[in-house]
């Protein structure tokens, strides 16, 4: 741990021992330490090393072991054991501006208050206001600490975030200080949603950029001001932070604050290994170790360069996950992961005549348009008559023109007739064999019924994926992210069940759905599970949903093989001929 850290963790005690009413005297002794840590400029590996840190004013004896073995082992069985013998919903309320220790202890003593709801409950009554010390005002900061914190820490889908990121980076990048702009933080690895927005600026000159981004369109609220770090919070409750460095630490910082912490600590303790200290400043050689080294810091004017230098793979921001990337970059194994080119069409599509906004030809002129050498058309069944599902007779005439539109040559683009047949109650599907039959491939999702048990979820779609006339499986799980939980689900018995019965598991590409989930794939894929990355478009802007579906396949750890959109017209027609004569 570095000094920060340390002193973090004996505020934290200072706070706690409050919170538990402990010896006055005591609780002064961590607070005044932290601070000592926090203002401390000497070294402080050094102080402990020549054996002075004890003689710091300020730092007594039992703080100076406390401290050596935070530095050194990074953990304090002391601090463990306090942290789980106050209760979590007390640490929770320290996140809420105004409300220290101290204040906690009486709102618990007084009024039994042990988390946030219980908080917000005294307050509403009124009960907060009454307590000695406290008084109206007090109560109401606290109730508008807690609103803000709910719109705070609210996450954002990534889709949102990448649109909104994209404005500011465009004008962070018009400003004649910037050298050089990146968004990084969780929206770089491609997670599925995102806390805030993370930017990072390379200049010389950093006022004016702070000025720019604190005042730019759409700021509601400036939270931070400094002259190398901001943070903004924009209408819609996204937060930002903007970092601006020296060009020469810009990929470090760059790299540092994509993160994810997971995958920080693996790269420290990787460059440790080799005897050099990472750190969002820089790489140089660990002076802790090797006093005598008194070389500079190593260069990278690139990211590339950084993962070099450390004798790995360079690994791509979606495998940033702390999952075994760095072990994999180690060995030259990281997968060749899928592009968004390498795709040549996709499977669950809608049209006008169920709930799409598009018509067919629409539909299958903007895929002609982006090049893609084939397109499958995936209406709803009659069972989601919400979506307007198309009954038997209706999928008749669909197929109908869609032979037809093949056969008149006015599209490059060839349509493959599909469904996307609802898998009913205990696994049965909406039509019969004789309906699907007719079809080139069936997509099976399930649409109603979405709260049913596990069991009873997990054998009704293994059911429909044991069916012969079953391509692929839709948005397994039914989330909606930020909205809507996942089905409950043995999704291990789903996977098996596909890879026994030859079937796809559709990535869906909706940015609310990107399901299954990237965390499910890699080990699925490696088992020999074949994904589609679909769009479920209901309009042919939805197509670009796929850039959603393919940052989910690589953090997946996909590669073109593992896809079956990835392969030519010729080795599809031969793939569904196969599962589905
Ligand atoms: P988010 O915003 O919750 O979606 O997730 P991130 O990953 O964007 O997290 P954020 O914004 O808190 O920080 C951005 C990156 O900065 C994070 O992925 C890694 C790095 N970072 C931030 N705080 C720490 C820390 O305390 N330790 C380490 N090792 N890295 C950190
Ligand atoms: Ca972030
Ligand atoms: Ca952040
Ligand atoms: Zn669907």
């Amino acid at each position: 741990m570095d000094k920060k850290e340390i002193a973090d963790v004996l505020d934290l005690i200072g706070t706690m021992l409050e919170i538990k009413g402990e010896n006055p005297f005591k609780i002064r002794a961590y607070f005044a330490g932290a601070r000592t840590l926090q203002g401390l400029e000497e070294d402080l590996g050094k102080l402990i090393n020549e054996g002075r840190l004890g003689d710091i004013k300020g730092i007594g004896k039992a703080l100076t072991e406390k401290i050596e073995t935070l530095y050194v082992t990074g953990r304090l069985d002391f601090f463990d054991n306090l942290k789980s013998s106050v209760p979590d919903g007390l640490l929770e309320l320290l996140e809420i501006p105004g409300l220290g220790g101290k204040k906690i202890k009486v709102l618990h003593d007084e009024l039994e208050v042990d988390s946030i709801d219980s908080l917000t409950e005294a307050c509403n009554r009124g009960k907060v206001a009454e307590l000695k010390g406290f008084g109206q005002k007090t109560q109401e900061k606290i109730l508008t600490g807690i609103s803000n914190r709910e719109a705070y820490s609210a996450r954002h889908l990534w889709w949102k975030a990448r649109e909104v990121s994209e404005q500011i980076l465009m004008g962070l990048r018009t400003l004649a200080q910037v050298d050089r702009a990146e968004a990084a933080g969780s929206l770089r690895r491609g997670m599925e949603t995102v806390g805030d927005l993370d930017f990072l600026v390379a200049s010389a000159n950093p006022l004016p950029i702070m000025k720019w981004f604190t005042s730019m369109e759409g700021v509601i609220e400036v939270t931070a001001k400094g002259e190398t770090k901001s943070s903004v919070r924009l209408e819609d409750g996204m937060q930002a932070d903007l970092r601006v460095v020296p060009v020469e630490q810009f990929y470090f910082a760059l790299h540092h604050f994509t993160g994810s912490k997971d995958h920080n600590v693996r790269m420290r303790q990787k460059a440790l290994s080799l005897g050099l200290s990472l750190s969002e400043w820089g790489l140089r050689p660990d002076k802790e170790k090797d006093a005598s080294r008194n070389v500079g810091p190593i260069e990278a004017d690139s990211e590339q360069a950084i993962f070099r230098e450390l004798g790995l793979q360079y690994i791509p921001p979606a495998l940033r996950e702390g999952l075994g990337e760095v072990e994999a970059a180690e060995t030259d194994s990281l997968p060749k992961l899928v592009e968004l080119d390498d795709l040549c069409g996709c499977f669950h599509n809608h049209t006008t005549a169920s709930d799409g906004r598009n018509t067919l030809e629409e539909m299958v002129a903007d895929a002609d348009a982006r090049g893609w050498e084939y397109l499958g058309i995936a209406d709803h069944s009659k069972s989601s008559f919400q979506a307007n599902g198309l009954d038997e007779e209706r999928l008749a005439r669909q197929v109908e023109a869609i032979h037809q539109l093949n056969s008149s040559g006015q599209f490059k683009t060839y349509v493959f007739t599909g469904s996307e047949v609802d898998i009913l109650s205990g696994g049965r599907l909406d039509f019969d064999d004789s309906v699907l039959e007719t079809l080139d491939y069936v997509v099976a999702s399930v649409h109603a019924g979405l709260t049913q048990d596990e069991a009873t979820m997990t054998d009704r779609i293994v059911k429909a994926l044991e069916h012969p006339r079953v391509t692929m499986l839709g948005h397994v799980s039914g989330r909606l992210l930020l909205r809507r939980e996942a089905s409950q689900l043995n999704i291990q018995k789903v996977i098996d069940a596909a890879i026994a019965n030859n079937k796809v598991i559709e990535l869906n590409a909706n940015p609310m759905r990107l399901d299954m989930d990237w965390r499910h794939w890699r080990r699925a894929a490696e088992r020999g599970l074949l994904c589609a990355i679909n769009p479920d478009a209901h309009a042919i802007e939805h197509y670009d949903f796929q850039i959603a579906g393919i940052h989910a396949a690589r953090k997946g750890w996909l590669t073109p093989e593992h896809i079956l959109n990835t392969r030519s017209l010729d080795s599809v027609q031969q793939f569904l001929h196969s599962t589905n004569p």
